[in-house]
């Protein structure tokens, strides 16, 4: 179960990192999505050689696993996980808020 666990965690890890999907030129959104990929890749990249290990990229895995584990316990519970999104879906809106309020400041 925690090997289930750890894997959905690895596979949403790399669905929320479009490391693998290449861009094109053009487009602010597309420039925008660049930057956020380049940022997420570096973020990821923790000793900056250009190239991001299984380890590093466990390690990130791992990092997320400890900050849903709000007791630290070794587990995820479902109250832990609900409280986890929720906090990031709170996150997520304030930022798309601060992006619409740039974009009408444009
Ligand atoms: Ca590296
Ligand atoms: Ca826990």
């Amino acid at each position: 179960m925690k090997k289930l666990l750890f894997t959905t965690l690895a596979i949403c890890a790399l669905a929320s990192t479009p490391a693998l999907a290449d861009h094109h030129e053009g487009g602010k959104m597309k420039e925008k999505m660049g930057m956020k990929h380049d940022k997420m890749f570096d973020k990821h990249d923790s000793n900056a050689d250009g190239v991001v290990t299984k380890e590093e990229f466990m390690a990130h895995v791992e990092e997320k696993f400890n900050k849903m584990d709000a007791d630290g316990n070794g587990e995820i519970t479902k109250d832990e996980s609900r409280e986890y999104y929720k906090a990031k879906h709170e996150e997520w809106k304030e930022k798309k808020g601060k992006m619409k309020e740039e974009k009408a400041a444009e």
